[in-house]
């Protein structure tokens, strides 16, 4: 038996990375009725089936319990993500990015901000570079056709399983690349919209050197169902930088809207919490109230 990873799933087959080589393979017939789909991301054991014309179709045999498991995309496994926000070529929407902050905080996934294209708006890639190291994540400022990118941003994918997030032309391949021997796609806004699509159109996990990195197709839209939220009251927990303030507002179940005596607001007026980031508080909770007032409508 060997030990390797999915990397793609297409159509019933499986691509499998091991021992620095590639294998085709299909699940053995047994998974299905235990409920069990092998997906991107899982660790698996294969074999060869040794029957007459079969010498190069492997057999998975066993899929191991997962660390993880996302469903968009559908992968399992990942250790961290990088949220790549362009600084412009499109402009970035810090709404959004606050949206995949929440996400992946509900997730519990270790995150990393890339602002990208920091040549192209250096003095927003300070700023935003500053807000974000401040609210807790830690944040860069990168322009990823420089030389120099790779290495730096190695140590921190070395021996993990990296899912990139953000919109579509944030540079998502253009990262990718630097770790590959392959050449990935990639495409500018123009191309993008011209063709009405975006460049990736697939999820798939990339080997490198003692690192595998999920390249997903963009997003367009702010989906609020993303949010797997119930209960509106939930969400100052995933804006990390309240945490500490939890519990010393003058009223326990403070929303933190218009009550008095909240200490958000103190930290806010006090510069201790950014505007946007308070504001993009503020919008999701009511978008969260108007869903659940649909969900009781409905
Ligand atoms: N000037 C500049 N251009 C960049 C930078 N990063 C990426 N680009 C360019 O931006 C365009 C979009 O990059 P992609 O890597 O295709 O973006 P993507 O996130 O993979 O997009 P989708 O596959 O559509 O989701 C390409 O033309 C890149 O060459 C950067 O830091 N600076
Ligand atoms: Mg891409
Ligand atoms: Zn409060």
């Amino acid at each position: 038996m060997i030990k390797g990873k999915i990397i793609k799933s297409l159509g019933g087959f499986y691509t499998i990375d091991a021992q620095g080589e590639e294998f085709t393979a299909r699940a053995k017939g047994n998974f299905r009725h235990l409920g069990l789909t092998p997906m991107v991301g899982d660790w698996v054991n294969f074999r060869f089936d040794d029957g007459p014309g079969q010498e190069n179709l492997a057999y998975i045999e066993s899929v191991e319990v997962r660390k993880n498991q996302l469903l968009r995309p559908p992968v399992a496994n990942i250790d961290q993500v990088f949220i790549l926000v362009p600084l412009a070529e499109p402009s970035y929407n810090l709404y959004l990015l606050d949206l995949l902050l929440v996400h992946y905080a509900i997730e519990d996934l270790p995150v990393r901000i890339l602002f990208t294209k920091a040549d192209l708006n250096p003095e927003e890639g300070d700023r935003l570079q500053a807000l974000y190291s401040q609210v807790g994540y830690p944040s860069h400022q990168v322009n990823l056709k420089e030389k120099g990118t790779k290495d730096f941003f190695y140590p921190f994918l070395k021996g993990k399983t990296t899912a990139l997030a953000g919109v579509s032309a944030a540079g998502k391949s253009t990262f990718t690349n630097l770790y590959l021997e392959k050449e990935l796609a990639t495409g500018s806004v123009s191309e993008k919209t011209k063709r009405g699509r975006h460049t990736t159109r697939h999820v798939e996990l990339y080997p490198g050197e003692d690192l595998y990195i999920l390249d997903t197709p963009g997003f367009s839209r702010i989906e609020m169902d993303r949010l797997e939220i119930e209960d509106p009251r939930d969400l100052d927990h995933y804006f990390i930088e309240f945490r500490p303030l939890e519990g010393k507002c003058k009223f326990l179940d403070c929303q933190h809207l218009k009550e008095p005596g909240c200490q958000i607001k103190e930290g806010l007026a006090q510069g201790l919490i950014s505007e946007s980031r308070y504001e993009n508080y503020v919008r999701m909770y009511e978008e969260l109230e108007e869903k659940e007032k649909k969900k009781w409508r409905s």
